[in-house]
């Protein structure tokens, strides 16, 4: 390898700050009292791409059980969707909350 390209991949693995976190991760949807179930089967639908019968199971599932599974993912996919759906329920009004676990 050239001086030019030993310089290159110092510079780049020397300015990573954080380390890619490996594995698969959950997003969980938590139930409340208050968001509607048209609600948060819209948000399976479009956010977790899930059919309108999936989506409406895993609402019902969740509605019963107290949380679900929406989805799995890589960590920064789970992290940028549960970001996305507590950004869609606050600018709707609703308390709708999920969390990410490890798989
Ligand atoms: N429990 C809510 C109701 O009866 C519905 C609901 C389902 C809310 C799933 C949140 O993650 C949730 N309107």
């Amino acid at each position: 390898m050239t001086e030019q390209g030993n310089a290159n991949v110092q510079a780049s693995t020397s300015t990573q700050t954080t380390i890619d976190e490996p594995g698969q991760f959950h997003v969980y949807l938590l139930n409340d009292d208050y968001t509607p179930m048209d609600f948060v089967t819209e948000i399976l639908k479009t956010i977790f791409r899930k059919s309108p019968q999936d989506a409406e199971a895993v609402m019902l599932k969740i509605h019963e059980d107290g949380k679900g599974v929406a989805g799995t993912y890589s960590h920064e996919i789970a992290e940028q969707k549960a970001i996305e759906t507590t950004a869609q329920a606050r600018s709707q009004g609703h308390p709708l909350n999920c969390t990410v676990e490890k798989a």
